[in-house]
């Protein structure tokens, strides 16, 4: 390329320099174990984690993802190859200071180190090769990630009775996630949970897709679950929608992927894949009132008469605040603020006492109860199953 025809050229300011993008920022987010399964032999050597690997998709969607990033690691990874290749040649080939030629004296008294090597301009077979050859690549490249989208961009049918479909809306919030349950197979829902999104199973036989209706409520967030779907948007004003989809039930971990604000890192996604029948129990449950314990009177007494209910809701009592989780089934959640901290008795009393310790900044003040007012109220929110 930088040297044909014999003629020495110089290599620089040629488009022979092309760096491909670092696919380090990829590979970002993951550490630890390493997972056989893993796609790809190039790729096993690297650190895996199995939890939000891209590498480790688990429905069609991330499949077709990952099979881009890998088609377009191995072309960039083929043209790096070869521009280094080229690179260090011409290094190597031309490495001897020149000789002055014999026919410029002056030059030769001026010392070898300084004379330019002979020039040579313009090839127009070499010139057309190194336009033609790049734009052929990008196009590949455009129509592959152009197949990818349409694979992955499902168009969201409207819901109907008997499509095995749940419809969730889903509203990020400064620092977590808000799920409202609309359909199931046609099924009216209308529950609003937090922070744990559960889906049904998909299987072979029988698919169960996930519409989620992407929203926030304050700032710009993003919804990614890794191995389950496409990173998504959610950004004021606006709705974007999302499908998932898998075979493959269990946990499911994912992030906010925008920048959103002090918090943000602590915005993690749960998404909990159930089997057809653990799912409705679990709708079952959830579409319940809050339960009304009589043993935990005082309890709920207290927690309706602080300022909680003005931004929390638990169904079934005048507790309506829509600005909070909805603590209607919390402890049917395994986590507390967004995946940060497990749902235990212990946690539960840090966070009612003082989440500013915990979350700081987040956007739930501490009150300064007595010990009693805040044992009572934890009393009542351990009874909400
Ligand atoms: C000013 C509004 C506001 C008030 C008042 C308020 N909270 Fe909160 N609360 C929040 C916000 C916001 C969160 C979510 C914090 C996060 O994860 O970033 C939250 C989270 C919680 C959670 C964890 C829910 C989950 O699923 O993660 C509990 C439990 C809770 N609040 C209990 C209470 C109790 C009890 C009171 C009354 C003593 C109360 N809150 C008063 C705003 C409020
Ligand atoms: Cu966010």
């Amino acid at each position: 390329m930088c040297f044909a025809t014999g003629a020495r050229r110089n290599c620089h300011g040629t488009a022979c320099r092309r760096s491909p993008p670092a696919a380090a920022c990829r590979a970002s987010n993951r550490s630890g174990e390493l997972r056989p399964d893993a796609g790809g032999a190039l790729l096993v050597a690297l650190p895996i984690a199995s939890a939000q690997s891209i590498f480790d998709p688990a429905s069609p969607a991330t499949e077709s993802i990952l099979n881009l990033a890998v088609l377009v690691f191995a072309v960039i990874g083929l043209i790096f190859v070869v521009v280094e290749g080229v690179l260090f040649y011409c290094v190597w080939r031309f490495r001897d200071p020149h000789p002055a030629p014999p026919d410029n004296p002056s030059a030769a008294a001026a010392g070898p180190e300084l004379v330019e090597p002979p020039q040579a301009y313009g090839s127009r077979a070499i010139e057309v090769a190194w336009t033609a050859a790049p734009t052929l690549i990008v196009l590949f490249l455009t129509l592959s990630i152009t197949r990818t989208l349409w694979e992955v961009e499902a168009a969201v049918p409207a819901t109907a009775p008997d499509d095995n479909a749940l419809y969730v809306t889903v509203t990020g919030r400064q620092w977590w996630w808000e799920y409202t349950y609309e359909t199931y197979n046609g099924r009216k829902l209308g529950f609003i949970t937090a922070n744990e999104l559960h889906i049904p199973l998909s299987d072979a036989d029988q698919p169960r897709p996930t519409y989620l209706t992407l929203e926030s409520a304050d700032v710009c967030h993003s919804f990614w679950v890794p191995r389950l779907g496409g990173k998504m948007d959610l950004i004021p004003g606006r709705t974007n929608e999302l499908l998932l989809e898998t075979t493959e039930a269990g946990l499911f971990l994912g992030q906010c992927a925008e920048y959103c604000g002090a918090q943000h890192a602590h915005m993690l996604i749960r998404v909990i894949v159930d089997t057809p029948q653990e799912f409705e129990s679990w709708l079952e449950n959830q579409q319940r009132p809050a339960v009304d314990d009589p043993d935990v009177r005082t309890g709920r007494d207290a927690f309706l008469s602080e300022s909680c209910v003005s931004c929390h809701r638990v169904r079934g009592t005048p507790a309506k605040g829509s600005y909070a989780p909805d603590l209607t089934h919390l402890m049917s959640r395994e986590t507390l603020a967004s995946g940060m901290i497990a749902n235990d008795p212990d946690n539960l009393r840090r966070w009612v006492r003082d989440p500013q310790s915990i979350k700081p900044d987040c956007l739930m003040p501490a009150f300064g109860l007595t010990d009693q007012q805040q044992e009572q109220i934890v009393r009542y929110l351990e009874t909400l199953r």
